[in-house]
């Protein structure tokens, strides 16, 4: 543009003098002529380029269509996978085919003891139920929509056949209200992968039509897991006194989830002391990535959502990064009995309504305040001067009341004291007697000493520790 300019044939005064005489519409001919100019040096028609005789070796190793094997049984074949706070999708053997059947539709959901919301999920459940089956399965999955919009599901990092990968508008049309569709392949992978809406899918997986899909190998190159569980991280904008999560919500969520669980309502990991543990995570949020991290433990992070991970690059870590759209999976062996907390890192991640929009009270001194205050509100109290611990202890203590189906900061109670997260907090509990893994063992008993305490005046003295 600039190059063009200085090469029009026109000095200065002329071009102001043309401008004065012809007002803006000089000035419009002068710019289209040099955006002609300009247009002239680019490709205005697409070129023939050559195509490459030759094919690339691929960069992985190519997993092609295989045929179908017998069907992968539970116990024998693989350990079922655990989806805390919900269950594994039900199948029927048809003729060698594994057939499963989702039915979307609009769910109540608890989030936590407080909290209802009317949500969107499949077989009366928020999140979908984890589609679980073995490398080489033949699947057959029936899709009944009976949401009140269209919808479609993709199977997210499934290996399928084009037509099969669920966009609504490129790959199937829109399956419509009432309508069923069927799906089926044949599966060529091994890993943690996901399954969600893929039509309107800002509204619809913020309501929360997501799901984990598991497929197990069919010759694990790992030893195979004693305990294998699997979250769905998601967050969601419930305002406070509303029933629906807010779908146009982009960057201020309020509830933040574990298998659509806000603690104090996710169910706790039970394992039996030394037992293999893996923990498949995934992530189908709208807008933010969490870094897991696991208490008491080091683990390998053994798979991406790409696949197994060779045993040489597997890192070691604490705590794994898993962003949207992504899945981590973990493996450890639980070799540290106790109540070990699993949570994303993120300190905003791990509270309930509200926290984001309180003000910064932290140092006010309230001085007569409340007293004052109190005489017009009974039950006025300032909070915050000292952090938001209080809120939820005088919430669940019943000093102060919340408002109806809300769950403002709160935590829940712990063995010791109130914990004060809530949102993507769980618990690990590793005992070494167990009588049942689906029963909770209640809050771990230390040994004698293991405790952190109050140091006595003793102890200080003698470690000439003034305080
Ligand atoms: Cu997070």
């Amino acid at each position: 543009m600039k190059k063009k300019i200085a090469t029009l044939p026109i000095d200065r005064r002329t071009f102001l003098a043309g401008v004065a005489a012809l007002g803006s519409g000089a000035v419009l001919s002068r710019n289209l002529h040099a955006a002609e100019e300009v247009h002239r040096h680019e490709p205005d028609r697409p070129h023939d380029t050559p195509v490459a005789a030759h094919r690339h070796k691929p960069l992985l190793e190519r997993i092609d269509p295989k045929p179908t094997l017998p069907p992968g049984e539970p116990g024998k074949d693989y350990t079922p996978v655990v989806t805390p706070n919900n269950v594994s999708l039900p199948w029927k053997m048809v003729d060698g085919v594994k057939v499963y059947h989702l039915v979307a539709e609009e769910v109540e959901h608890q989030f936590a003891p407080g909290l209802k919301a009317k949500c969107w999920g499949y077989n009366g459940r928020v999140h979908g139920p984890t589609i679980e089956a073995v490398e080489g399965d033949r699947v057959r999955i029936y899709v009944t929509n009976q949401l009140p919009a269209g919808t479609s599901v993709h199977w997210h990092g499934v290996l399928v056949p084009n037509g099969m990968d669920g966009i609504a508008g490129l790959n199937q049309r829109i399956i419509r209200p009432g309508e069923t569709f069927r799906y089926e392949f044949t599966l060529r992978q091994h890993g943690t992968h996901m399954y969600h809406s893929h039509h309107d899918e800002m509204t619809q997986m913020a309501l929360g039509t997501v799901g984990p899909f598991v497929i197990h190998p069919r010759r694990p190159q790992e030893e195979r897991p004693d305990r294998d569980f699997v979250f769905m991280l998601h967050e969601w904008r419930i305002d406070v006194g509303t029933a629906r999560p807010n779908p146009n919500e982009m960057l201020d969520f309020n509830i933040f989830t574990f298998n659509a669980k806000a603690f104090p309502g996710t169910a706790p990991m039970v394992a039996r002391l030394g037992d293999r543990v893996r923990i498949r995570l995934v992530n189908l949020g709208a807008m933010n990535h969490h870094p897991i991290h696991l208490h008491g433990y080091r683990f390998r992070v053994t798979e991406t959502d790409g696949g197994q991970i060779p045993e040489s690059a597997q890192q070691v870590e604490s705590s794994v990064l898993v962003a949207v759209g992504q899945s981590r999976t973990i493996d450890f062996v639980a070799d540290e009995p106790g109540d070990w907390a699993m949570h994303c890192h993120m300190t905003h991640h791990v509270m309930n309504q509200m926290g984001d929009k309180f003000p910064n009270m932290i140092g006010v001194k309230p001085g007569e305040l409340d007293a004052r205050v109190q005489s017009l509100l009974p039950g006025y109290m300032t909070m915050g001067n000292d952090g938001m611990a209080e809120h939820g202890i005088h919430i669940e203590s019943g000093h102060t009341r919340a408002p109806p189906n809300s769950i403002p900061m709160r935590g829940g109670p712990g063995p010791f004291d109130y914990i004060t997260m809530g949102g993507l907090l769980t618990v690990l509990k590793v005992r070494e007697n167990l009588e049942s893994y689906d029963r909770d063992p209640g809050w771990y008993r230390h040994p004698e000493g293991t405790v952190a305490s109050l140091a006595s005046r003793e102890e200080l003295r003698h470690d000439g520790v003034r305080v």
